[in-house]
């Protein structure tokens, strides 16, 4: 009983150990993004960001105060170049 239980916890460990360095880089950031006027700018960003490697989720919301929620591992890719995919798609950074 008392090996099945430290095989139990030793696989439980290593779990926990694969979560934590599968998450160590995840990062979210919500930037204020001008100039996306409907539906399809939002939409246009998200599918420009969601084509980066190491974006995991994107969410934009357009309007006057227009934002992008971006989900992304900050090992594989830099805010800076999530801001780059955001002005390329034509939209401006608010937030520098
Ligand atoms: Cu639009």
């Amino acid at each position: 009983m008392r090996r099945i239980i430290s095989v139990f916890s030793a696989a439980a460990l290593t779990l926990a150990l694969l979560v934590t360095v599968a998450l160590a880089g995840v990062t979210e950031k919500k930037l204020r993004v001008d100039g996306m006027t409907c539906g399809g700018c939002s939409a246009s960003v998200e599918h420009a960001l969601k084509k980066v490697d190491g974006v995991m989720e994107a969410k934009a919301n357009h309007g006057s105060e227009g934002t992008v929620w971006v989900k992304y591992d900050d090992e594989k890719v830099e805010l800076s170049k999530i801001k780059q995919v955001i002005a390329d798609a034509g939209f401006e950074v608010v937030d520098k």
